[in-house]
């Protein structure tokens, strides 16, 4: 059998390497009687493209960040609240891996779309890059942020006073240096890797959120196939955790040496201090409660929020 696995990023880069890594797991452990074929962004078109790809059954596998079908499963956009998730990536990976509101009941809001996430996790923190040299929410007033399709993702960046533009990621570098965007966030790896910070003055590391990508299979496919594979495909996703994670931090951290080394293109990194990150919660908590109930974007259940709300919690040890 051959199975087509397509993913939002080029080879070299974290959900590349992630489904890379698979298909030679699977390889070994089949001895080569199952084939993955990664596919790097670009060939089969946005990542909007490519979710819709895996919906109607023309890709077996796909990772996919959920900020793209937004607007499909409102529920999958509690991703993108800001100062929600722990801020450290280690913290958050452990909510991701063992959520139950997440792995069972998030799941089955996807899996009405014929998208099942298998496995989510992080690509790590994800930092603003713009020219304005974001330190307090203000800054972000009269700024045009570039985001993905969710709604609330507009409604994070509304709350600072900036406008936002959702386009596929490769034009992001032309509209940043045309200017027609001004700023724009992502995981240090990738602002290196996509070079957006030869276009871009500074960059704010403000722990607002990580990073979150999903392994995911079209739901019908994955249904049909016999328990073995199924279970195959369960236990090389769950045995990935790990790697996944390590793979990140380590692409992370030679991201940030990179863009610090490259000085034809010199890139002011600015660290919030703790000060400046409460000014920042304070204005991205009352969105928060606004998502849950319903206030922001429509069909959002509120039992998922409030169970992942105190999963977190657990972790992090607050009240
Ligand atoms: O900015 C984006 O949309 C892209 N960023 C990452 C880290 N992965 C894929 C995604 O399309």
């Amino acid at each position: 059998a051959e199975w087509g696995f397509v993913t939002e990023e080029l080879d070299g880069e974290v959900q590349y390497e992630y489904a890379e890594e698979f298909a030679n797991r699977i390889s070994e452990k089949t001895g080569g009687a199952i084939t993955v074929t990664p596919y790097e962004y670009g060939a089969l078109g946005s990542e909007v493209d490519q979710a819709q790809l895996l919906q109607q059954g023309g890709m077996q596998l796909a990772i996919m960040s959920p900020g793209f079908t937004g607007g499909q499963v409102p529920d999958g956009q509690i991703f993108s609240l800001h100062y929600f998730f722990p801020a450290d990536p280690a913290q958050t990976q452990e909510v991701l891996t063992n959520s139950e509101a997440l792995n069972t009941d998030l799941r089955a809001k996807y899996e009405e779309h014929s998208i099942t996430p298998l496995a989510y996790w992080t690509e790590g923190a994800t930092a603003w890059t713009s020219n304005v040299g974001i330190e307090t929410p203000s800054d972000f007033e009269g700024l045009n942020v570039r985001v993905q399709e969710s709604p609330l993702m507009r409604e994070s960046f509304g709350a600072y006073g900036a406008t936002v533009q959702s386009i596929t990621w490769g034009e992001l570098y032309t509209a940043l240096d045309r200017e027609t965007v001004d700023a724009q966030e992502n995981p240090i790896f990738f602002i290196n890797s996509a070079s957006f910070h030869e276009v871009q003055d500074t960059l704010t590391i403000s722990n607002h959120n990580n990073y979150v990508a999903m392994t995911t299979v079209n739901t019908e496919w994955y249904n049909g196939l016999p328990d073995n594979e199924k279970q195959l495909i369960d236990e090389t996703v769950a045995e990935m955790q790990d790697w996944i994670f390590e793979e990140q931090e380590r692409q992370n951290e030679e991201g940030l040496e990179a863009i610090k080394a490259d000085t034809e293109n010199p890139t002011e990194i600015i660290e919030l201090t703790e000060e400046q990150i409460q000014a920042f919660r304070e204005v991205a908590e009352p969105v928060h409660e606004q998502f849950r109930n319903g206030e922001l974007t429509e069909g959002v259940d509120p039992a998922i929020y409030d169970k992942l709300k105190e999963e977190i919690a657990e972790i992090t040890g607050a009240e």
